[in-house]
């Protein structure tokens, strides 16, 4: 049986610390209390199905997409466990039109954006779902939303949860990507430290069905993603499981490509479906921190500034040398 060092979320996250000794802590507390909320949407989760809780709310979110119960749920259960001792500023998610300030604004060092639960679709089937965050040191109380408007860069730490078999923590921090599993006895335990994505992989994750909407560059690069390598005789495979955490986890430990790329389907969204702050930028940081890459097609996706908390922007992101493939086409080089 392979040894594992039972090492905790806090034990690993208090070892880090120790490295920076100007650290005040805050920054665990505020990563310890997202893993809470992972906790209790995951408890939620596992008997949704039997309880009556999975179907739609009565609400809608600012896209005018109709809100899932489980949406709300986990919402409300981020905000409530974000809200206490004054280290978050202002918190945004996919699912609130507007960033909520906390009340003792001015003295919480960061901001959080977050996507409660994404991969709604899959609430019904018990399929794959996950929770995206990202993480920013609060600028100034004057500066337009506290800073949270900048470049995926100024993320000082993201990440995702992952609720499938088993429940799992992706931390992008200092350089780093580390996986902890949950475990019975419903403590968080690392289960991969350091990260690396292979440099290319052989499964691509991208909603076909939109291809008519595609740019030519798109087009001709998943067709070259589909065309067997003379060598191998083998093409990439498609995984596309309708939750672009469970299919960045696949490629994060196997490598691949995710796309969902700017479509002209809906005249509002020419950038794709995707938000840079609560879905992009996150995962971007993971993908980047473990050797990976992520871009637009035009650049890449952590320099992008949204220009309100709501911006969409499209994401190509997995092993660097798929990415980089996806921008040769794009250039019109492929
Ligand atoms: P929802 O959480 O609103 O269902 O969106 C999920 C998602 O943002 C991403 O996780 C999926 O990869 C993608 O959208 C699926 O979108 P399509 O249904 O258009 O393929």
């Amino acid at each position: 049986m392979k040894h594992v060092d039972q090492v905790t979320l806090t034990e690993y996250l208090l070892e880090r610390q120790r490295a920076h000794p100007e650290a005040t802590g805050e920054l665990t507390e505020l990563l310890n209390r997202i893993a809470l909320c992972g906790k209790i949407i995951a408890r939620k989760l596992r008997r949704s199905t039997l309880t009556g809780d999975t179907g739609y709310a009565a609400t809608s979110n600012v896209y005018g997409e109709k809100q899932e119960k489980l949406d709300v749920f986990a919402n409300e259960v981020f905000l409530r466990h974000l809200r206490y001792g004054g280290i978050v500023s202002i918190a945004a998610s996919e699912e609130m039109d507007e960033p909520k300030m906390f009340e003792h604004d001015g003295t919480g060092h960061y901001t959080v954006s977050f996507d409660p639960i994404d991969g709604s679709s899959n609430l019904d089937v018990n399929g794959t779902l996950g929770t995206i965050f990202g993480i920013r040191r609060r600028k100034g109380a004057g500066e337009r939303d506290h800073g949270l408007l900048t470049s995926g860069r100024d993320q000082i730490a993201a990440g995702y949860l992952l609720y499938g078999p088993a429940t799992e923590i992706v931390i992008a921090a200092g350089g780093r990507v580390a996986i902890f599993t949950l475990d019975d006895a419903g403590e968080f335990f690392l289960s991969k430290d350091g990260v690396k994505m292979p440099v290319s992989g052989k499964a691509y994750a991208v909603n076909e069905g939109n291809q008519a909407f595609w740019k030519d560059g798109t087009r001709r690069y998943v067709e070259w993603l589909k065309t067997p390598d003379p060598k191998t005789r083998k093409a990439h495979a498609t995984r596309y499981s309708a939750s672009l955490v469970g299919d960045f986890h696949r490629i994060l430990q196997q490598g691949g490509v995710y796309l969902y790329p700017e479509d002209s389907s809906d005249p509002k969204r020419p950038d794709g479906k995707l938000r840079v702050l609560y879905e992009c930028h996150p995962l971007a940081l993971v993908a980047e921190f473990a050797g990976g890459r992520a871009s637009t097609g035009a650049g890449e996706v952590l320099d992008v500034v949204p220009g309100d908390n709501h911006a969409h922007c499209p994401l190509v992101i997995g092993s660097k040398d798929e990415v980089d493939r996806y921008d040769a086409f794009m250039a019109g080089k492929g």
